[in-house]
């Protein structure tokens, strides 16, 4: 059965990878399935047919069959749960590994898209660089935490799985700020993650779909 995500029609970050199509697009790279990309507008992503598929107007979906789904921790843990190689087989590894992907998707990535909007969106306010510390020490916090637990590790729990692609994908969003270099483990880390063959292949694909696609209209 054909398997179809969608993608911004134009990424705001030029194909740097941080949309969060690219960590589907890697999920399914890992597990070996082949899969097609429908750009969505912005406007087209407030309208019906988007919100039919996810309530929220976001992206990236993932359709398949009758099978609609929307959120990336759903969709990576749905692929991840029917091909082998992205979660243990073993239920107690197994169970770890997804406790990963939602420590990364509820107790990561919080304190870091509060950072990256501050970077973003209030760069121009008067109070700017009076928050920015606010914004910076839970993420410097968390991030101390999750590298201790790390320490010399290769990967979180024993062998890659969904919950590392999860972490180090949540992790990279932090790269343009600098703070992820303060964490030299955790800079290891998303390297490592960024050096498998499939990651290499998604940030390729979606860096192709943002730059070489022509423009729409
Ligand atoms: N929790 C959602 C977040 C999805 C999300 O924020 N998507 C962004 C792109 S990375 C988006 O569509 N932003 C446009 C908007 O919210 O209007 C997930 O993990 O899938």
């Amino acid at each position: 059965m054909t398997i179809t995500i969608t993608a911004f029609e134009r990424s705001p970050d030029g194909g740097k990878g941080l949309a969060r199509d690219t960590r589907v697009r890697w999920a399914l790279e890992e597990a070996g399935l082949p899969y097609k990309v429908r750009p969505v507008s912005f406007q087209a992503l407030k309208e019906p047919a988007h919100l039919a598929i996810h309530p929220f107007g976001q992206i990236p979906t993932y359709e398949e069959g009758d099978l609609a789904l929307f959120e990336t921790g759903s969709i990576v843990f749905h692929i991840a749960a029917h091909q082998a190689g992205l979660l243990p087989t073993d239920s107690n590894a197994r169970a770890r590994a997804i406790t990963w992907m939602f420590a990364a998707l509820s107790t990561v990535e919080p304190p870091i898209l509060e950072l990256v909007n501050a970077r973003l969106l209030e760069r121009d306010k008067s109070w700017s660089k009076e928050r920015m510390p606010l914004v910076e020490t839970p993420v410097r916090d968390r991030l101390k935490q999750l590298s201790d637990r790390l320490g010399n590790a290769e990967w979180l729990d024993g062998a890659f799985s969904a919950g590392d692609l999860m972490m180090v994908s949540v992790l990279l969003r932090l790269r343009p700020s600098g703070i992820l270099d303060e964490f030299p483990k955790l800079a290891a880390y998303v390297a490592r993650g960024e050096a498998r063959p499939a990651y290499q292949r998604a940030f390729a694909a979606q860096l192709a779909f943002n730059t070489e696609r022509p423009a729409a209209g």
